[in-house]
């Protein structure tokens, strides 16, 4: 596709698609999306198995609220086609394989074709660019790189963007300290809290993570709040916007936020149509505005195209903004696997986050413990979270009790938490891990 553009709105230039109205949009999404589902059809056996099995054929889709007529596709069926089952195109057109870690089961491999490749390497620049990254500016890319789609994606985005990239990739934090200081980047891209431990070990340095030349961050791959933004904006003097995506559908860039509004991704709807539907009970799509499972179709991909894509994302479709064609996504509550059920309640990390962050003396490095002490029939939680460096013992124990009422308060349910020693916990090096589930295993 050849990228057009417009005259810019601000410093930047646009892509013609993120200026277009919302009925050109739809009227693309409805060809494309045809297009898609009759090719996915024709030439990925499952799709054909899955849409004759649902009675429904691709000649059905007459209109976009049509799609949701057509099946889910899921991680179980990428791992039931693995490796290479779910691609659409002959092996020596696909130019790159990614896949997913797999810490349960077979790893789930996504490819791409050099078509793919270039849009995604737009979507990216997209994204950076909405969150205020500029041609010309040196981009320190802390995501890693290999298999995981975050490294090479972003490190593709910003190059195309026109940036000066640093391919660090993750972990290695003195090393990464050491680049910032003497190279001086303007934008950093990495998990949030990755971010928070370099931050973290430049204070164990003496240096102010203040005083860096870094003005820009664009953070994904894992959920954040709102305080997590204000924490890292404070501590390192930089304006932080989300970037999110998965590898099923591409990788980053499926989504990303923009600097002058910060309220949460566009979805780039030009080449991915999002749903929202009932997690319990997935034959029910919801209204924008409504809480449920993030699901999507892609609309361009030629190695694996992906229809109705359940991500377990837990979050809401909401009006566009600063492009107002797109809709933007509410910030991710958590993931549906991820959730904590703890005496009957609902439970995710980012509330712990949320709520941990308003008390001034709690940091936001904890962990979640859960454990089913002998004889008891229930659940038990702790929050292990250090308290702030200049916070003594006795201090700390009193935000301990804080925290716990808070918790109860707006989570409703009772926990243990355990305010342990600055440094104490596990450090980040890409997604952290929030959940240490010790109960006996059934
Ligand atoms: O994490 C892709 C990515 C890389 C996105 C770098 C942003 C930056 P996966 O490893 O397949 O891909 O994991 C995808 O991570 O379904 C969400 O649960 C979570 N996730 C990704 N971005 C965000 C975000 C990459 N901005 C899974 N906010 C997704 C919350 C996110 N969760």
């Amino acid at each position: 596709m050849t990228q057009e553009t417009v005259a810019p709105t601000s410093d930047a230039v646009l892509d013609r698609e993120e200026t277009i109205s919302r009925d050109e949009l739809e009227a693309l999404q409805l060809s494309r999306l045809q297009h898609t589902v009759a090719y996915a059809y024709d030439r990925v056996p499952l799709y054909k198995r899955k849409f004759d099995e649902a009675g429904i054929h691709p000649a059905d889709l007459r209109e976009l609220s049509d799609l949701g007529k057509f099946p889910f596709t899921t991680k179980e069926d990428l791992r039931l086609e693995y490796p290479f089952g779910m691609f659409a195109v002959p092996q020596h057109e696909v130019a790159r394989i990614h896949a997913s870690s797999g810490t349960t089961g077979r790893a789930t491999v996504v490819g791409y074709t050099k078509k793919d490749l270039a849009d995604w390497a737009k979507l990216v620049a997209r994204s950076l660019r909405a969150s205020g990254v500029r041609p010309g500016m040196k981009v320190h890319n802390a995501y890693g790189y290999g298999l995981f789609t975050g490294g090479m994606g972003a490190h593709a985005g910003a190059e195309a963007l026109g940036c000066t990239v640093i391919p660090i990739s993750g972990g290695q934090t003195e090393r990464q300290i050491t680049l910032i200081q003497d190279f001086k980047p303007d934008a950093i891209l990495a998990t949030p809290t990755y971010l928070l431990t370099i931050a973290d070990a430049m204070m164990k340095q003496g240096i102010d993570p203040a005083s860096t030349s870094l003005k820009y961050a664009v953070l994904g791959a894992e959920p954040w709040t709102e305080e997590m933004r204000h924490e890292l904006e404070v501590t390192m003097n930089l304006k932080a916007c989300d970037i999110y995506g998965l590898s099923e559908v591409m990788g980053p860039g499926v989504a990303g936020e923009a600097v002058e509004t910060q309220d949460g991704s566009h979805i780039w709807e030009d080449h991915f149509r999002p749903e929202i539907i009932d997690a319990f009970d997935p034959s029910v799509v919801l209204d924008d505005g409504e809480h449920g499972e993030l699901v999507f179709t892609s609309l361009t991909k030629e190695a694996l195209p992906i229809i109705r894509y359940r991500t377990k994302d837990l979050t809401r479709l909401l009006p566009g903004t600063a492009r107002p064609a797109h809709r933007r996504m509410g910030r991710i509550t958590g993931r549906s696997d991820d959730m904590i059920i703890l005496r009957g309640v609902n439970l995710f990390p980012s509330q712990i986050e949320e709520i941990a962050l308003r008390i001034p003396e709690l940091s936001p490095h904890f962990q979640l413990e859960l454990t089913r002490p002998e004889g008891h029939r229930m659940d038990q939680m702790t929050v292990k979270i250090e308290r702030r460096e200049s916070v003594t013992i006795e201090s700390g124990a009193a935000a301990a009790k804080a925290l716990q009422q808070q918790i109860k308060i707006h989570v409703g349910s009772s926990c243990a938490v355990d305010v342990v020693e600055p440094g104490s916990l596990e450090r980040s090096n890409g997604k952290l891990r929030r959940i240490y589930d010790l109960r006996p295993k059934a």
